[in-house]
């Protein structure tokens, strides 16, 4: 193990020297790849005087290395190869290196590995290093040829192809980038294919390259593409830059996608889809997947990031844009609502506990552990808040700066600011704070009402976060809209801008005193801290003109109720059933939205929201608390219940469109709801009768819920056994809804299930991530959720530290519990801090976790 260095911000210093091409040769052995580099190479003029040549470079074995034509002898140590000035040109020169390298015994999935007989790479954030010397940042951007030689049918890289023939194929991306956007792949692999012409009307080949036996569940990631493909053109003015787009579907992957270019590497539970495998929701993800990972073309290839600090100015912005995609594709109701819940349940959640960091951190140790909700989601909510506050117009008119001023470029937050600043004269460095200050805002609200004249006043405060005691007040953008008592809008929606600790709002010339719609749409990403007038949330759930204020008082409602219930033991409230079940019943109301309401709140959430209370949550009454609402939920839906479901029962041929799959949703709702009042037979006729995978998966988890199911796990693993990411539904789904004292020792048993790869990364998550997601399993009383959990992760580290140091936050919220919990949680990470050997990845996430107390 090399020693970890904390790297800064403010240390950062452009490379000594430039690369103005790199020529790559693979020879492709499982055990003994050998690559061979030509790097043409001059001193940076902006890095005056004459400097040593330092390249990156991990677990490469040197064969042999010249410069210009003559070999050399350069300083070798575990990360870098160094050549000195001395024996260097002082112009330009060549570098020519070869290494060997085992990709077959590569466990750890960055840089090039073999996942099924099948060569591939994953060279972000710093894989490149272990694949060949090099300078592996991303502000080192160059031009790429690749030649591959292999057996194995079918060779890619990024680029256009240039040549192949029997044994080899070349490749060339006329277009200078950074290594980590460099991809390979080989293996025996089939096409879904298809022809798309750009607006300028340049052809395109697209490829879907999957395993064979896999090309027919490619139809619909392809047509996500070229949807993509075409808003990019239509609502940004970016085309495609190359002849050939192709997509690859691996099964051992870290993370979700990979945007190399013009050779996108996929996770292949993102790719692969039809009605029998895929969920509605697994539809939604690979549109937005494929999305993301194309809009990445220009929004992180074409321009790119400085250094990795920047990270938030590709994935904040990429994320962005694929909400609005989906918006655009989808109900931009519902998305805004799905997007918010994510937000707060990853993201606000780390914002709260000893992981908290900026969107742009100043420092790090281990890169990888970076890729976070803060830097992805919150990143995108700052782009949102930026839009609102210049304005859609300004908006455009600063993106198209940024394409024209900055393509090519690897570029800072201040350069995407710099082009707002130009482009509407306004000053933003006190919205820069979005950027640099750690922590979800509180935003308190009063009201005051006299004789016409309706005061909202805001005062806003910035907790401390690790590294950050002190915060000074944020600019908040904050859409308002007032309503009368028959739910008409007196003041239609206006953005409030509020720079100040507290600031006051008036509103003049009103007949009577309004009930306030606050934060429309979720304007900012802060945490909302009023408390309403009685009936108030019933009223908005009722009347709110907009879709996310609507459901938010829903929400707000449920989770006062849920949080009544685990603290005092209160009854259920009727007002929130009484409340619900109008929606629920409102046929005007979109199926989507109705199924979003009927949605309990997580205890994940329920917790988080007791902890901000300033009071200790106990996982075992919140659990309780949310059975409880569902029973009587069940109970006060009654008959009406049985008829909706009827009603949506229809046998529409199957479509995996947004509204087909509402109706899915609120069906399987009202399945789940009906299944806790009988006993499971209706359920039970919905498995068998399923046409879909939300059906099958919905009906099944109606069953495991109220402790039925078991014929239909049986017949569901005798089906999909051989599907390894249908089964990974299968196993998730147990644990999830396994009773509390339960869910650990059964996560135990389906992880040493013969022949199940807990080695691949998606199965190790779909076991540990869904005992990690049973919130009373994994806080359970008896510390065997922690212990569980920190054994696997040992396992795992030795082999992919990526992976465990990612679900290692699962203990992120230790700190919120009582003493005999935070005890046994803290005990298991000091257990992982003294392990032999513990990776660099999740030491410093442990570290981090334990700093908190
Ligand atoms: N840039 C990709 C995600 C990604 C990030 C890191 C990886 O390895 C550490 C792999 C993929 C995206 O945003 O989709
Ligand atoms: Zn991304």
């Amino acid at each position: 193990m090399t020693e970890q260095k904390t790297v800064y911000l403010a240390d950062y210093q452009p490379y000594t020297h430039l690369v103005d091409s790199v020529d790559l040769t693979f020879r492709l052995a499982p055990s003994a790849t050998r690559v061979s580099a030509r790097l043409s190479l001059r001193p940076n003029p902006e890095r005056p005087g004459r400097n040593d040549l330092r390249l990156d470079g991990e677990g490469l074995t040197l064969v042999s290395c010249a410069v210009d034509g003559k070999a050399v002898t350069p300083t070798v140590e575990p990360d870098a190869l160094t050549l000195a000035a001395k024996d260097l040109p002082d112009g330009p020169f060549t570098l020519e290196t070869e290494v060997e390298i085992a990709p077959e015994a590569n466990t750890a999935l960055e840089g090039l590995y073999m996942s099924k007989g099948m060569y591939c790479t994953q060279c972000e954030a710093e894989g490149f290093r272990k694949i060949t010397y090099y300078p592996d940042r991303p502000d080192v951007m160059s031009r790429f040829k690749v030649r591959i030689e292999s057996d194995l049918p079918i060779l890619l890289s990024n680029g256009n192809p240039t040549a192949q023939g029997p044994g080899f194929a070349e490749w060339d991306d006329p277009w200078p980038k950074p290594a980590y956007l460099f991809a390979l792949v080989a293996g025996d692999l089939r096409a879904h294919s298809a022809k798309f012409t750009t607006a300028s009307e340049r052809p395109v080949d697209l490829n879907i390259w999957v395993r064979p036996g896999d090309e027919d569940r490619c139809a619909y990631a392809m047509d996500s593409l070229i949807r993509s493909m075409r808003w990019d053109e239509q609502v940004y003015g970016r085309e495609y830059d190359l002849d050939v787009f192709n997509i690859v579907a691996v099964d051992d992957f870290n993370m979700g996608a990979m945007e190399n270019k013009g050779l996108n590497i996929f996770n292949s539970r993102y790719v692969l889809a039809s009605p029998e495998t895929a969920t509605d929701d697994d539809y939604y993800r690979i549109e937005a997947i494929i999305a993301h990972e194309y809009f990445h073309n220009w929004t992180g290839n074409r321009i790119t990031c400085r250094d990795w600090f920047q990270l938030c100015l590709k994935e904040g912005l990429t994320v962005f844009r694929d909400h609005q995609f989906s918006g655009d594709m989808r109900s931009a109701a519902v998305r805004r609502i799905e997007d918010v819940v994510t937000l707060r349940s990853r993201q606000f959640r780390e914002d709260d506990g000893p992981l908290a960091h900026p969107v742009r951190p100043e420092s790090f140790i281990e890169i990888n552990n970076f890729y976070t909700a803060t830097v992805y989601e919150k990143g995108a909510e700052v782009i949102g808040m930026l839009k609102s506050l210049v304005g859609d117009g300004a908006y455009k008119r600063a993106l198209d700066l940024y394409f024209d001023r900055h393509d090519g470029d690897a570029a800072t937050i201040e350069d995407w600011l710099k082009v707002f600043e130009d482009t509407t004269d306004r000053d933003l460095s006190q919205f820069k704070l979005w950027y640099s200050q750690a922590g979800t805002p509180r935003l308190k609200v009063d009201e005051a009402w006299d004789d016409g004249v309706y005061t909202l006043t805001f005062a806003q405060a910035n907790p401390p976060t690790p590294g950050q005691p002190e915060k000074q007040p944020k600019v908040i953008p904050i859409k308002v809209a007032l309503l009368n008592p028959n739910g008409d809008e007196v003041v239609p929606t206006i953005m409030l801008e509020m720079t100040r600790e507290k600031q006051s709002f008036r509103f003049e010339g009103l007949a009577a005193k309004p009930v306030p719609s606050i934060l429309r749409g979720f304007s900012a990403p802060v945490v909302l801290d009023r408390k309403p007038a009685p009936g108030e949330r019933a009223f908005l759930l009722a009347h709110d003109t907009d879709p996310f204020n609507k459901w938010e008082a829903g929400r707000a409602l449920a989770k006062e109720v849920m949080s009544e219930i685990a603290l005092k033991g209160t009854p259920v409230r009727s007002d929130w059933l009484d409340a619900l079940a109008a929606v629920t019943f409102d046929d005007t109301l979109d199926p989507a939205f109705r199924a979003l309401c009927l949605r309990l709140p997580g205890e994940d959430d329920i917790a988080q929201t007791i902890h901000a209370m300033g009071r200790i949550p106990d996982p075992a009454k919140i659990h309780a608390a949310r059975r409880e609402m569902a029973g009587a939920l069940a109970i006060r839906l009654g008959d009406g219940l049985s008829r909706l479901y009827k009603d949506l029962d229809d046998n529409a041929p199957f479509s995996p469109s947004a509204s087909q799959a509402g109706r899915r949703a609120l069906k399987v709702a009202a399945l789940q709801l009906l299944t806790r009042r009988d006993g499971g037979k209706l359920a039970a006729s919905a498995f068998a009768r399923a046409r879909s995978m939300t059906e099958e998966i919905g009906a099944l988890a109606a069953l495991l819920e109220v402790h039925q199911g078991q014929a239909e796990l049986t017949s569901f693993a005798a089906r999909w056994g051989r599907d390894a990411n249908v089964m990974d539904k299968w196993y998730a789904l147990q644990i999830t809804t396994a009773e509390p004292g339960d869910a650990a020792a059964l996560a135990d048993r389906l992880i040493q299930t013969p022949g199940f790869d807990w080695k691949n990364p998606n199965r190790f998550r779909t076991v540990i991530g869904a005992l990690a997601a049973n919130h009373a399993a994994f806080h359970h009383r008896s510390g065997a959720g922690y212990r569980l959990v920190a054994d696997w992760l040992l396992k795992l580290d030795p082999l992919n530290p990526q992976t465990a140091a990612r679900v290692s936050t699962a203990f992120e919220t230790w700190p919120r519990y009582d003493a005999s919990r935070r005890k046994r949680a803290k005990k298991e990470l000091e257990r992982m801090l003294a392990a032999p050997d513990l990776s660099g990845d999740l030491r410093e996430m442990v570290e981090r976790m334990l700093a908190a107390g």
